[in-house]
């Protein structure tokens, strides 16, 4: 079997376990165990310039590849093109998008500094799969150098349409280096169907052609055991007594703007207002631990966060109850599987993401006995595989607070009724399911467009009504 070379912004620390490793690790946790295999990517230091040759080192059948930044490449590939200009605007985010040059020479640059320290190390027949936005023009900088391999690439967050991506300077260019590669691989069909349309406006409809939905998944039986079993665990033990038979509901999200967390905080401070009844009767955890803190836009975000939270809990707050708990550090993810499983209620609600991999851990966690309701924003490509959620408008505070209150009277057969179809299409598309059908497409197995996770099972289907 031939090899399989993954390529991606990080390299996670192979010392690592299940229990601590992050989505991309775990997603491709089989296929790595599979076959023979290179990591390649940022060791996550940095130095005085980009390395152009790997340090490598060796864990049961995978080879880790890294190479440092420099400093000037992590200001401006790093937080520059790809966190202040790229991510905003595949989030349909122009208006916060922040240009300069600079910023695009250092993604250029660092893209071919990964291409000229992972061409020595292929092998004939190796399959290489690019991942994300950061790495757009690494493909062409790979055939540039004479690499003859099939190049997949697979892009975890949405694309927009035309008219927003093409307000990103450079952006013609992103999309003529895929031509580059063998499959391309967004989140959904309506990602697909953009993507398929900016490069069919650029005369590149042969590139077209090669690009398919694969929503990603997760390890959903074994995030299922692991919240059963933390559920006696001395934290979620605590938590539950702290709650003194109150409801939890809980969020889980990195500190980005595209999570939609000042709406969630404003739509739980509309559903006391406007439903009493609930005051001291539900607690919000908020998990949102820091990312991308050295990024303008995200500072501004904790600070706004901040606010919101500090000004609910000022004026609603009882001597013995807080409506919101709010913790920007990470949070063991067995304790997080664990709080999930005893959350009554599950708040999903990013203003845009390409998938959305709480969602699906949310459904995972719950107990099938007396699971909990899911509240998803209607801009989450999960939302097209988990139409048992109370779907929302994550920008409307109002319509988060009239979800809320249903789900905290729902009946449990109507909880049991939703779960049992979303936790059937979370177990089917797993993270396995998804590594397997795109590199069936990749390896020419399959074409790009019967491989992915099939249109119907990734088109968002029309919002459920709620429950009356
Ligand atoms: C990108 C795309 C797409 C969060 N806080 C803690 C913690 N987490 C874990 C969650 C989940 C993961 O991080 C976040 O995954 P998401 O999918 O929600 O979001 P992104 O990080 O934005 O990921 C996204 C994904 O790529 C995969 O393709 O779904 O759309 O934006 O697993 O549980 N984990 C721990 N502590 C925390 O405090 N341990």
């Amino acid at each position: 079997m031939s090899r399989l070379v993954i390529v991606a912004n990080r390299v996670p620390d192979p010392k690592e376990s299940g229990a601590t490793a992050g989505g991309l690790a775990v997603a491709m946790k089989d296929a790595l165990a599979k076959r023979d295999s290179v990591w390649f990517g940022w060791s996550g230091r940095t130095a005085d310039a980009t390395g152009t040759e790997a340090a490598l080192t060796r864990h049961g059948t995978t080879t880790y590849a890294t190479v440092d930044l420099g400093h000037d490449d992590y200001k401006h590939y790093y937080q520059g093109f790809s966190n202040a200009a790229l991510w905003p605007v595949l989030h349909y985010r122009l208006g916060i998008a922040r240009f300069d040059r600079r910023d695009f020479a250092g993604y250029q640059h660092v893209n071919t500094a990964f291409a000229q320290a992972l061409a020595p190390l292929l092998q004939t027949d190796d399959v290489v799969w690019i991942h994300d936005f950061h790495l757009f023009l690494m493909a062409a900088e790979l055939r540039a150098l004479g690499c003859r391999q099939r190049i997949g690439f697979f892009l975890h967050v949405p694309f927009p349409p035309r008219a927003v991506f093409n307000g990103l300077p450079h952006a013609e260019k992103l999309l003529e280096a895929l031509v580059a590669v063998d499959a391309i691989g967004v989140q959904t069909e309506d990602d697909a169907e953009n993507l398929r349309g900016a490069l069919i406006a650029i005369g590149k409809g042969d590139v077209a052609i090669r690009v398919g939905a694969f929503g990603i998944g997760i390890d959903a039986v074994g995030f299922a055991q692991l919240a059963a079993q933390r559920v006696r665990s001395k934290d979620v033990v605590r938590l539950q007594e702290s709650l003194a038979g109150r409801s939890l509901a809980i969020g889980v999200d990195r500190l980005d703007y595209t999570k939609g967390l000042p709406q969630r905080i404003a739509g739980f401070g509309a559903m006391l207002e406007r439903f009493p009844r609930h005051r001291g009767k539900i607690t919000f955890l908020q998990v949102a631990p820091v990312s991308r803190g050295d990024v303008a836009q995200y500072r501004q975000l904790r600070r706004e966060l901040d606010e919101g939270v500090g000004r609910i809990n000022g004026q609603m707050a009882e001597p013995d109850w807080a409506p919101i708990r709010y913790i920007t550090r990470a949070v063991p993810r067995p304790t997080i599987a664990g709080f999930m499983r005893v959350a009554r209620i599950g708040l999903v609600t990013p203003l845009r993401d390409g998938m959305n991999l709480v969602a699906k851990e949310y459904v995972a966690a719950q107990d099938p006995a007396d699971p909990g309701v899911l509240v998803l924003s209607r801009f989450a490509g999960a939302v097209g595989e988990l139409d048992g959620a109370l779907i929302v408008n994550p920008l409307d505070p109002d319509d988060i607070a009239e979800a809320l209150d249903v789900a905290m009277d729902m009946p449990a057969d109507e909880r049991l009724d939703r779960w049992s179809r979303m936790w059937a299409s979370v177990k089917a598309n797993s993270a396995s399911v998804w590594c397997r059908r795109f590199l069936s497409a990749l390896e020419g197995k399959e074409a790009v467009a019967d491989a992915g996770s099939s249109a119907a099972e990734s088109k968002p289907r029309r919002a459920r009504k709620k429950a009356a």
